[in-house]
């Protein structure tokens, strides 16, 4: 099930290597029946399953409540168990000469779960249970002081991105990792009986499990995302190094000092993912502004439908069909004020089908026009698959899917802009530079934060980071990658991981990193398409049908097939490829060494 895109159940392609990796599940009776037979039985009730864990979770997650927590959780439950035993049931077949066809919708029977949990029917609802409470956690968390009452993620991350008052960025960033501290002890319930589950399936722990979904043995997986970090690393350095530089003037040495990894309360963003909100204390003096696209938006007048519509707007130029009006109907745009939801944006395929909804508490501001086009990305992938076998819905791998909604919002250029008429007056070439750092703060420095959350948990899932190191193995990799460092002393009474929606909600994190990459590795083959020969990042798709049945043919694939055949039909090229970022970038990159010429880089 990917249709709940980041829950329990996500995407992504069994392997060639899950036959190997099913080497330990128990000793299976014959099967009575043959794989045909059975792959329709397990759809059939997989679905079922599915369909009622995610009507559950829709209700938890837009009426958080005691009630809804136990709802959830028991569907839940009900669905894991479910597929795990459809999983030990695939695994009658391991070993016989089946159909391609047949052999990868039994292998992917075996990935489907993100949160495998061990056949003993109390750990299944221990497992269910610490997982609940930690999404509710995350869900209803708030921080409360006498000068400001409580505020909720929503509020404490407007200071982050606000605030210039080195008191009350740090007041809000520890302020929120107070909602995260308790539930260290759920964490590693979590990930103990996951574990035990994923071992049960045949994988060695449960990153395992995750490494295994991309026709790849999971260990080439791991080494696949270094060698794109290395092609990438060397311009995230370079962006740093003048930030850093540029913080240090604006703060002075005691709060931002010039050298070594830069406080994570400075950044903008409460996880330091995105730099865009320091777009002011960054911005070079001589390039122009580039475009505010948060400016627009205000001055347009615009609300959160009309930012959902506009992106729609973008998928219909493409020649692809609107959206069915259920999805007006039911999707939630807009943080209601008598309740707690999960207001952590995702896109849902109810029913497996046609039922799309986003759930999003929208901004009206350039990161959350960004954000509506990536989540009706998940949308459209979803109806473009629904046809297929309920174990081939989802993307290619997951970075498809996460990139998808991106790879259009890279063509939200200033004639994009200008020919929706928010933008008046198209800047010229002297305002390029500009775009392309406002641009490199949201998504080169994403890099790094994209990969370590799940070096993280690989390393927890393998038992290298015991409970007693959580805290400290996190703050490890953030400054190992990241070059940022926690602005004041964090112990082990302390868990900063669990601070990251996808940590409580356990959804993997890779995909993100990978995303990060592939949109600019689509948008360069798209351009070309379309026969742009101008510079990357002026080049947009939006009204072109060429490229968007290029989109559509990719989407329609769904899981069916490897990735290397999704990929290759929309690039022509078989292997994730960093150097359409890097090149995307090159201008700025130029810029960016000659800022720091004189300066020691790195940390
Ligand atoms: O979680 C998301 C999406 C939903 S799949 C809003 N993203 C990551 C994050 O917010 O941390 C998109 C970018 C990275
Ligand atoms: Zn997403």
């Amino acid at each position: 099930m990917s249709n709940l895109v980041h829950r329990t159940l996500t995407s992504s392609i069994c392997a060639l290597l899950s036959l190997g990796a099913l080497g330990g599940l128990r000793a299976q009776e014959a099967p009575d029946e043959d794989a045909a037979a059975f792959l329709e039985r397990a759809e059939a009730t997989f679905l079922e399953a599915a369909i009622e864990a995610e009507r559950a979770a829709w209700i938890n997650q837009t009426y958080l409540s005691y009630d809804t927590d136990l709802l959830a959780s028991a569907a839940e439950e009900k669905l894991i168990a479910v597929t795990v035993d459809l999983a030990k049931q695939a695994g009658r077949y391991d070993g016989q000469e089946l159909d391609p066809d047949v052999r990868r919708r039994l292998d992917r029977v075996k990935l489907m779960l993100s949160k495998p949990a061990p056949d003993d029917a109390a750990k299944r609802e221990e497992l269910t249970r610490a997982s609940t409470a930690m999404g509710s956690a995350y869900g209803r968390g708030e921080y409360c002081n006498e000068a400001d009452g409580c505020r909720d993620l929503g509020e404490l991350s407007e200071v982050l991105a606000t605030s210039r008052d080195p008191d009350a960025l740090l007041e809000a960033w520890t302020g929120w990792r107070t909602v995260s501290a308790p539930m260290r002890s759920d964490y590693a319930t979590f990930a103990r009986l996951a574990n035990e589950g994923a071992r049960e399936l045949g994988f060695d722990d449960l990153g395992a499990l995750w490494r295994s979904k991309y026709d790849m043995p999971p260990a080439e997986f791991a080494a696949e995302t270094d060698r794109l970090w290395s092609q990438v690393e060397p311009l995230y350095e370079q962006l740093h190094c003048y930030v850093r530089a540029r913080l240090n003037e604006r703060y002075g040495d005691e709060i931002a000092p010039a050298s070594g990894p830069i406080p994570a309360h400075l950044l903008g963003n409460m996880w330091a993912q995105s730099w865009v909100n320091v777009w002011d204390l960054v911005a070079p003096a001589e390039a122009g502004e580039g475009v505010d696209v948060t400016r627009l938006l205000e001055e347009a007048g615009y609300d959160a439908r009309r930012m959902v519509e506009t992106a729609e707007a973008f998928f219909v130029s493409l020649g692809l069909e609107p959206l069915p009006e259920t999805f007006w109907e039911r999707s939630l745009f807009v943080q209601p004020a008598d309740r707690d939801v999960v207001c952590h944006a995702s896109a849902w395929a109810v029913d497996h089908d046609q039922d799309l909804r986003i759930k999003m508490c929208i901004k009206v501001d350039a990161e959350d026009f960004v954000t509506v086009h990536h989540e009706l990305g998940h949308n459209y992938y979803q109806r473009a698959y629904r046809e297929l076998s309920p174990f081939y819905r989802d993307s290619a791998h997951d970075g498809f899917h996460e990139g998808l909604g991106d790879t259009l919002a890279l063509s939200i250029t200033p004639e994009y802009l200008e020919s929706i008429g928010l933008l008046d007056e198209v800047p010229g070439a002297e305002e390029d530079l500009a775009l392309l750092l406002r641009k490199s703060l949201d998504s080169v420095a994403f890099l790094p934060f994209g990969l370590l959350v799940d070096r993280w948990r690989w390393d927890v899932f393998s038992g290298d980071v015991p409970e007693e190191r959580y805290n400290a193995a996190w703050w490890e990799l953030r400054e190992r990658y990241q070059g940022v460092a926690a602005p004041v002393e964090r112990t082990e009474a302390d868990f900063d991981p669990g601070a990251k929606y996808h940590v409580p909600f356990n959804t993997p994190y890779t995909r993100y990193f990978l995303a990060q990459i592939l949109q600019y590795q689509f948008h360069r083959s798209l351009c070309e398409t379309v026969g742009w020969d101008g510079p990357l990042h002026r080049c947009s798709i939006y009204d072109s049908e060429e490229a968007g049945a290029k989109l559509d043919a990719m989407m329609r694939l769904g899981a069916s097939q490897p990735w290397p055949d999704a990929l290759e039909a929309l690039t022509g090229q078989r292997t994730m490829d960093a150097s359409a970022i890097v090149d995307y970038y090159a201008p700025l990159m130029a810029w960016l060494e000659d800022q720091n010429e004189g300066r020691t880089c790195g940390w």
